[in-house]
């Protein structure tokens, strides 16, 4: 099936590959290196049109970066309707199930510069272009289903908070500083969000294993005008998957573009990421059926109350051919809505309604950010705006005012029944006001719930981030702060993250919450070991039958399996056949695998063998699978095989555990401590 975005962005493609070079007039140029001197010696002259043109554009490459979610990644893809919504909305893309809608999607993290490193502990945005043939539709979500505020009016104040402090400017890319702790203290309706921020959710394994959640509650409204409220939900067909905190800091070095690569890897290698398309729904007579009010945006509806129906799913398949002109240039926007899709009262999203177009303004110099290709919409637009930087549409038209008689009145306004988007008539009353409603007064009930609802590991792992981003803060009133506060929320973690760093346990007990909500716990979604990557750590003479054994046990459970050896020249296996090593030692680390296989060799030196044994460590250390060959099994640590994941192989019953032990991903149940004890 055609991708019409794709056939329109080849009109703007460019190969230069082949070509002459020219100057951006198209004059061609018989010199590229030299500027032009007076004398060979002499100082450069003011006539060289070719440097000037060269220089100038090369100091005028940069645009600003986007002030939240600079760093990011970007793919191309469709949306797959599986069954009509007609009931619910008329949008037209949630119509025909036959229909194909392309989309544009950019992953990214929130706090960190546009350099800064892939995996560290942040929310994730979640934006998706749908191009509709009714006009744009963005879903501007993130990988979290609440926010840290409730009206827009904070958000500067929360980044300015998150962001480097301005003396200095660090922190780079974390919140593990003063100024986010003190703003955390003194707005405690951030208290749920946080909780999410501090938990495995914020340090995902991969862009391909993220939920997406557009957080507030929009509204459907079907051909009669009928309206439903709705949430957005992505669940990702690979379930939800994250690094350990020690992984994560050790790949910011190691690799910082982890979850771009990784991304990018999949789509390359036809492994395209899906993600089914879900909405939950709530007739607008039940508007205050739920104990918290819909237009909090620090609530999530528990899916056990209100089920997610998936309706679609959206097939990422294909990459950027140029990352600054798609990714770079791409602008989203919570107000690019279709007939069909309106919004709520939640004032989060009224404020992000203002927001958007306001920054592309200054990120991509001015009003005319839609005609760039990738924003471009599939349907053509018409209307009386005009001029402006880099206005690229040759309005032929002598008129450009409505109302007008001398072009029959048109651009005219069409009715709802022709595609003409009308708001929904909501009847709204009230005083002005700057007040919170009541009903937005409650922080900790759903803070408590989700921190109920994960599993132990999931507790823990909450509770070691707090201590690792509190104990980070220097001031000690904040410290405390923070601790009292989420005593709030669960006692028990408050008084563990109070002992860690340094301050007295809240008063009280924090025994109110008891509702648990087990689709919070991504320990319940799904767990296969397709893509995963495997280290197969061989040496010269390695036993051929069995790595051919394994290797095509990880092919056929659909397990990316990479070759690690001391050098990149080809190994030779004991029945004569080669492997071509992927990696050396030093090239890659076992930070950057999901299970290691180390089949080894006779001829496993010395050096080989300490590498060997620190891959085994971390991978160990980190909770991963490891199958280790029967002859080089006193490679592991004593106890070590006893430990869950860790498999020493001497038969295909082992090779079936081992692929079963992948699909598991981590094995938090092995007692980490072990290798410290036996040292
Ligand atoms: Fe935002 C970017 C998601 C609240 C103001 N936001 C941005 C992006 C995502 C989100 C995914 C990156 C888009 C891209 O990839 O280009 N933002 C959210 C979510 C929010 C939210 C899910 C709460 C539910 N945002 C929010 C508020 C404001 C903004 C309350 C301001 C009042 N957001 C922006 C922005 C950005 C942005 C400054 C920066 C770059 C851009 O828009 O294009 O306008």
């Amino acid at each position: 099936m055609n991708n019409f975005k794709d056939e329109q962005l080849n009109q703007f493609r460019v190969d230069d590959m082949g070509k002459d070079l020219t100057t951006n007039q198209g004059l061609k140029m018989t010199e590229d290196e030299f500027s032009l001197k007076a004398g060979e010696r002499g100082p450069t002259l003011m006539e060289d049109f070719h440097f000037r043109e060269k220089i100038t554009h090369f100091d005028h490459e940069r645009i600003p970066e986007r002030v939240v979610h600079a760093r990011g990644t970007g793919a191309h893809g469709e949306f797959q309707l599986y069954e009509s919504m007609k009931e619910y909305t008329k949008a037209g893309f949630l119509q025909n199930p036959n229909v194909k809608t392309p989309i544009f999607i950019r992953f990214s993290t929130v706090a960190g510069f546009r350099g800064s490193a892939d995996t560290v502990r942040d929310v994730r945005g979640f934006a998706i272009k749908f191009y509709t043939q009714e006009g744009n539709y963005d879903l501007v979500a993130n990988n979290m289903p609440v926010f840290f505020m409730q009206d827009a009016i904070k958000f500067p104040d929360f980044i300015h908070a998150v962001k480097p402090e301005p003396r200095t400017e660090v922190p780079q890319a974390s919140s593990a500083h003063d100024t986010f702790w003190d703003y955390i203290a003194n707005n405690q309706e951030s208290a749920h969000m946080v909780m999410w921020a501090m938990s495995d959710r914020a340090i995902p394994r991969s862009y391909r294993m993220m939920e997406g959640f557009g957080v507030h509650t929009f509204r459907f409204i079907n051909e009669q005008g009928k309206a439903t409220f709705v949430k957005f939900h992505l669940k990702p067909a690979l379930g939800v998957h994250s690094l350990v905190w020690d992984e994560t800091q050790k790949i910011a070095g190691k690799n910082p573009d982890f979850n771009r690569k990784d991304l990018q890897e999949a789509i390359d290698c036809g492994n395209f990421p899906e993600f089914e398309f879900g909405v939950q729904l709530l007739a607008e007579e039940d508007e205050f059926s739920l104990d918290f009010d819909i237009l909090d945006p620090t609530k999530l509806w528990p899916e056990e109350d209100i089920p997610v129906k998936i309706i679609g799913k959206i097939t990422l398949n294909k990459n950027v051919d140029n990352f600054f002109a798609e990714v770079e240039q791409v602008a989203f926007h919570p107000g690019h809505v279709v007939p069909g899709i309106d919004f709520t009262n939640d004032p989060l999203l009224q404020g992000r309604l203002f927001s958007y177009t306001d920054t592309q303004l200054i990120r991509l110099g001015g009003p005319n950010f839609h005609e760039i290709p990738i924003n471009k919409p599939l349907v053509q637009f018409h209307n009386n705006q005009r001029d402006g930087y880099h206005r690229q549409t040759i309005n032929t038209s002598n008129i450009s005012y409505h109302r007008n008689s001398l072009a029959n009145g048109t651009p005219k306004t069409v009715s709802e029944s022709e595609g003409g988007y009308a708001h929904y008539q909501e009847k709204v009353s009230g005083n002005k006001i700057r007040a919170r409603s009541d009903s937005f007064k409650d922080h900790f009930s759903q803070a408590a719930m989700f921190y109920n609802s994960m599993s132990e590991h999931e507790k823990k792992h909450i509770m070691d981030a707090f201590k690792f981003e509190v104990g980070k803060v220097k001031s000690k009133e904040v410290r405390q702060q923070v601790v009292d506060m989420f005593g709030n929320v669960n006692t028990d973690m408050a008084n563990q993250i109070a002992d860690s760093v340094g301050v007295n346990r809240p008063e009280g007990e924090c025994s109110k919450y008891s509702k648990v909500s087990p689709a919070l716990s991504q320990a319940n979604t799904v767990k296969r070991p397709d893509t995963l990557k495997v280290g197969c750590i061989i040496c010269e003479g390695y036993n051929s039958e069995e790595f051919n054994a394994v290797l095509n046990a990880l092919y056929d459970a659909k397990t990316t399996p990479e070759i690690i050896s001391s050098t990149l020249s080809p190994v030779k296996g004991s029945g004569g056949e080669e492997q071509v090593p992927k990696y050396t030692f030093t090239t890659t680390d076992p930070v950057l695998m999901d299970a290691i296989y180390v089949i080894g060799g006779p001829n496993l030196d010395d050096k080989a063998v300490t590498e060997v044994k620190r891959f085994i460590h971390e991978t160990y250390m980190h909770y991963k699978p490891i199958l280790v060959s029967q002859n080089i099994s006193m490679l592991l640590d004593a106890n070590m095989a006893a430990q869950s994941g860790v498999t020493i192989l001497d038969g295909n019953m082992q090779i079936n555990k081992f692929i079963n032990d992948i699909s598991m991903h981590r094995h938090w149940d092995r007692n980490v401590n072990i290798i410290a004890t036996n040292k």
